[in-house]
């Protein structure tokens, strides 16, 4: 992925309220170009593979769970900057302790149903977005 990009999936909590919309039009509105989505849903497996270096942490499974009770929609998104900038977008893993107009205050609930995720890094940026996209649909 350039360094000009990142990758975002929103989880099933989010889709489930129908509050879609409404996000894909904050990071619009903050400056973020989609390159690349689709609305989808995981099976066991692969949610078990896209989160595999969690597998030891004690919320795996809850997780897991939790990442195939409904479609999710994976994002690529460009903007200078773009890792940092949406990472600060989103906010904290807990909702109850994000920053005021965050994503994941407004929209999420638990440390589980959080609404979206966020690579943290470049590098993983690159390997989330080759998770769920071909490199025809990323444009590279
Ligand atoms: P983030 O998505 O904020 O980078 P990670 O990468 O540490 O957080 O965790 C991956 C996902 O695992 C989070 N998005 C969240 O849904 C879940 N998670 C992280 N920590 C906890 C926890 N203590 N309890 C339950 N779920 C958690």
């Amino acid at each position: 992925m350039q360094n000009n990009r990142t990758f975002t999936l929103i989880k099933p909590d989010v889709v489930l309220k129908g509050h879609l919309g409404e996000i894909m039009q904050t990071i619009q509105d903050n400056g973020f170009k989609i390159i690349a989505l689709k609305l989808t849903r995981l099976s066991r497996v692969e949610a078990m593979d896209f989160y595999h270096l969690h597998k030891e942490k004690s919320f795996y499974n809850t997780l897991i769970d939790f990442m195939i009770s409904g479609p999710i929609v994976p994002m690529v998104l460009e903007k200078e900057n773009a890792v940092e900038d949406f990472r600060k977008l989103i906010g904290a893993t807990d909702p109850q302790e994000a920053a005021f107009g965050t994503i994941r205050r407004k929209f999420g609930s638990t440390k589980t149903k959080n609404a979206i995720h966020a690579s943290d890094s470049i590098a993983n940026s690159e390997i989330e977005g080759s998770f769920y996209f071909s490199k025809r649909e990323l444009f590279v």
